[in-house]
């Protein structure tokens, strides 16, 4: 069994609140929302961070990020989003299994940058 828990997401292993799914992405709402519309899209494959990204995960990262504009899209968020992608301590990246943030909802978002 895997000690990662978003690889035991995608076993379904643990539950979450499921978006999408396939062959190679995951999608599920954040436990923690801090956006009216906040879910992660993984790579079902464990790549532990953004850091570790190499020319053979050009083909997943791009299912994930057009995963994640669709479901933004399907989602309430029509007029924008914000992806972020925490990297690292320095990042303050949680879990150690890639994913994309996707906040939204219908209201200007706070400015972060
Ligand atoms: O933050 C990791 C993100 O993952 C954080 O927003 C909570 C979320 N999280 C953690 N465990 C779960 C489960 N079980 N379901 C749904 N969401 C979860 P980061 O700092 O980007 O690594």
């Amino acid at each position: 069994m895997s000690d990662c828990i978003f690889c035991r997401i995608a076993a379904g292993e643990i539950s979450a609140k499921q978006l999408y799914e396939d062959e190679y992405v995951l999608a599920f709402h954040d436990i923690n929302p801090v956006a009216p519309v906040h879910f992660l899209v993984i790579p079902k494959l464990h790549v532990p961070s953004m850091a570790e990204l190499g020319p053979e995960h050009i083909e997943v990262m791009g299912r994930v990020m057009t995963t994640a504009a669709r479901l933004a899209r399907e989602n309430g968020c029509g007029e924008g989003f914000r992806t972020i992608i925490n990297t690292g301590r320095v990042g303050r990246q949680e879990v150690y299994h890639l994913h994309v943030h996707v906040l939204g909802g219908p209201e200007v978002l706070p400015a972060m940058l």
